[in-house]
């Protein structure tokens, strides 16, 4: 895919992820610090952030960041890139291998550009919107084959009930079909693309958290679906993303 923008970031991310996994071999370095309730923060975000900050500006002067460690510089609603330097940090400061770089990037109508990169998994996802997505250089058409056995990725955080999350377990397994927890979403994504997983469904969450994997779902030919770009700026937004398309599971996980 040929596109000075997307290269950027793809760049930027494999940067982004050997920092990460160089400061993940000396624990000294990582600083880790509870945030909230199941959520962390380490040096290794605050550095990686950084980079990508640093880098991004540099690339593109006018656009502005928003990112999960250090909030927004400038306006969201223009052009902005969209970044969580580690999605998935419990899972980085242990040790396990579920984590990623997720870079997105707005146009300031339309979510256009997405990246994530899981460096401990050997995967990149690349993809623009109204083009496509890759995976590891590779084409990803969707809709996908319709599996015999399903299995969907959930996501859950404190930020929605917990209620919800065990009756859409028990729903899911009332109808027949498996389900994972992966505590990151942009695994949640790359199982979607990858077909590992023939949805990905997670209740209030944020943007720098889905932006990339929803530009790269839809640009697969997937579903997706999730609150209109203003307001999802603004505050967490469902999401839910299928390698069908129409949906085949929509009723069962967003209710
Ligand atoms: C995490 C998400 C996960 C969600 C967590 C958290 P982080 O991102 O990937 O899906 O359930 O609450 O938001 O904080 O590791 O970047």
């Amino acid at each position: 895919m040929n596109d000075d923008r997307l290269e950027t970031a793809v760049s930027l991310a494999r940067r982004a992820g050997r920092l990460a996994q160089a400061m993940r071999a000396d624990p000294a370095l990582l600083d880790i610090r509870d945030k909230g309730p199941m959520d962390l923060v380490t040096a290794a975000d605050l550095a990686v952030e950084d980079l990508l900050r640093k880098g991004l500006a540099e690339a593109d002067p006018d656009a502005s960041i928003l990112g999960e460690e250090a909030g927004l510089s400038g306006d969201a609603k223009g052009a902005a890139w969209i970044v969580d330097p580690i999605d998935g940090t419990v899972n980085y400061a242990r040790g396990m291998p579920d984590w990623a770089v997720s870079i997105a990037y707005s146009d300031g109508t339309a979510l256009t550009h997405g990246v994530i990169h899981a460096p401990d998994l050997g995967l990149t996802a690349a993809g623009v919107r109204g083009v496509g997505a890759i995976l590891n250089g590779q084409p990803v058409r969707l809709p996908g084959a319709v599996a015999s056995s399903p299995v969907v990725a959930l996501g859950y955080s404190p930020r929605g009930p917990l209620t919800d999350y065990l009756d859409r377990i028990a729903r899911l397994l009332d109808a027949g079909v498996e389900h994972r927890r992966h505590g990151a979403a942009t695994i949640g994504f790359l199982g979607v693309l990858a077909g590992w997983f023939d949805a990905y469904y997670e209740p209030a969450l944020n943007i720098w958290d889905a932006a990339a994997g929803l530009v790269l779902i839809e640009a697969a030919g997937g579903s997706v679906r999730h609150d209109p770009l203003p307001d999802f700026l603004e505050r967490p937004s469902d999401i839910l993303t299928e390698r069908a398309n129409p949906p085949r599971f929509e009723t069962l996980l967003s209710r």
